[in-house]
C-alpha cells in the first residue's frame, strides 16, 4: 500500500472551494478518487486497546485521561504483554487486521519501550498489522520501535494550527510535527488525524486537513474522530454536536486531498446513524475501529458493525490501495 503517495500542497481556499461544492459534485469527486486507489466495497477493521490508561500529565482539553480533569477514569499501570496478546487474539478472531495500542503518556520512558517492543513483536507474530500511540518520541525511541517491526505510529495533529492552543497548552503543534518527522525518518508509516466537535470552526477543520495533506508524504492513515463527550473536561463547555452533513463533507475532502490514505471513522461512531456512516463510506472513508470500547469510551458492538456492512453489501478486508 501507499508507496510514493505524491505530496501536492493545497491552498486553504482551494480546499474550502472543494468542501463547499454542491453535494452531488463533492460526492462524485470523492468517489472518483476513491475508486482510483481502493476497492470501494472494502472496509478495514482496526482494533484499539488501552495498554496504559489515565494519569497523563498533559492538558488536552478533550481527553478523559488527563490528571487535570475529574473525569472518573482510574489510572492503570502498563499492561502485561501476555494480556495484550490475548486481547489481540480476541480482536483477530473478531475480524480485525490491525491492532492499535494506546498509552496515556506525554512521552514513553525507555524502560516502557522495551515492553511495548515485546507487544509489537507478539502482535506481529499473530499476523496482524501493528500500530501504537505513545505520545512524543525521540529519534532513538523511533529506531527501537522500528526494530521491533512496528508498522504504524499514531500521533494526531488533532486540530488546526490556529486552534491548537485553545485545546492544549502543555505542548505545541510544532512538538507534534517534530515527532511525526522522527517517525517518518525512522521508516514507520504515519497515522495522523484529528478531532471535530471541540468548538472549532469549519475553517479550522479544513486547515487541519490541509496541514495533513501537506506533510511530505501525507499520512498513510488518517483517523477522523468526532469528539466523544467527556464530562469534566474543558471541551465539554465549548464543544457542540457536529452536523452529520458537515462531517461527511470533511470525509470527502480528506479523501480528495489524500487520495491514497486510509481514512478511518474513529471515535464518535456510536453517536452516528447507519445513514451517516453509509454516507461517510460513500465519501471515501474506508476504515473503522471495531470492538465495543475505544480507549475509555464506547464504540458500536461488532455485531452491529457486521449488520451494517451486510446491509450495505460491503465487506471487511485488509485494505490494499491499487494503482488503478
Ligand atoms: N497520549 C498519546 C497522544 O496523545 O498522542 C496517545 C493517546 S491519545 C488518547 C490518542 C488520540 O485520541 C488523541 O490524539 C485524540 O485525537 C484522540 N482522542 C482522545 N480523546 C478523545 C475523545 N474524547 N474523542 C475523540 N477523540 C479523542
Ligand atoms: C485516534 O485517532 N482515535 C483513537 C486512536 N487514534 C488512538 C482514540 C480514540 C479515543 C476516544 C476517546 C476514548 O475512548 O477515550
Ligand atoms: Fe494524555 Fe494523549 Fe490524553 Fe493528551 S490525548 S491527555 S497526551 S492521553
Amino acid at each position: 500500500m501507499q508507496a510514493g503517495q505524491p505530496c501536492r500542497s493545497w491552498e486553504k481556499d482551494e480546499a474550502k472551494a472543494i468542501y463547499d461544492l454542491p453535494w452531488p459534485e463533492l460526492m462524485f469527486r470523492a468517489q472518483t478518487v476513491h475508486r482510483q486507489h481502493f476497492d470501494p466495497a472494502e472496509i478495514e477493521q482496526a482494533s484499539l486497546l488501552s495498554i496504559k490508561t489515565g494519569g497523563c500529565p498533559e492538558d488536552c482539553g478533550y481527553c478523559s485521561q488527563s490528571t487535570r480533569y475529574d473525569t472518573g477514569v482510574t489510572a492503570t499501570k502498563l499492561m502485561q504483554v501476555e494480556r495484550v496478546l490475548a486481547e489481540a487474539e480476541r480482536a483477530r478472531a473478531g475480524g480485525a487486521t490491525r491492532f492499535c495500542m494506546g498509552a496515556a503518556w506525554r512521552s514513553p520512558k525507555d524502560r516502557d519501550i522495551d515492553k511495548v517492543c515485546a507487544m509489537i513483536e507478539g502482535v506481529r507474530a499473530l499476523g496482524m498489522e501493528t500500530c501504537v500511540t505513545l505520545g512524543m518520541l525521540s529519534s532513538a525511541q523511533v529506531e527501537r520501535l522500528a526494530g521491533a517491526g512496528l508498522d504504524y505510529y499514531n500521533h494526531n495533529v488533532d486540530t488546526s494550527p490556529e486552534f491548537y492552543s485553545e485545546i492544549i497548552t502543555t505542548r505545541t503543534m510544532d512538538d507534534r510535527l517534530e515527532t511525526l518527522a522522527h517517525v517518518r525518518e525512522g521508516g514507520i508509516k504515519v497515522c495522523s488525524g484529528g478531532i471535530v466537535g471541540m468548538g472549532e470552526t469549519i475553517a479550522d477543520r479544513i486547515g487541519m486537513l490541509v496541514l495533513l495533506a501537506g506533510l511530505d508524504p501525507p499520512p498513510e492513515s488518517v483517523p477522523l474522530n468526532m469528539w466523544n463527550e467527556i464530562q469534566g473536561t474543558p471541551v465539554m463547555d465549548k464543544g457542540e454536536p457536529v452536523d452529520p452533513i458537515a462531517f461527511v463533507r470533511l470525509v470527502a475532502l480528506a479523501r480528495i486531498l489524500m487520495p491514497r490514505s486510509v481514512v478511518r471513522l474513529s471515535a464518535g461512531r456510536h453517536a452516528m446513524s447507519d445513514e451517516t456512516q453509509a454516507l461517510c463510506f460513500l465519501a471515501g472513508a474506508n476504515s473503522i475501529f471495531t470492538g465495543d470500547t475505544l480507549l475509555t469510551t464506547g464504540n458500536p458492538q461488532r455485531r452491529q458493525d457486521a449488520a451494517l456492512l451486510a446491509k450495505l453489501g460491503m465487506r471487511a478486508g485488509a485494505i490494499q490501495a491499487s494503482s488503478r
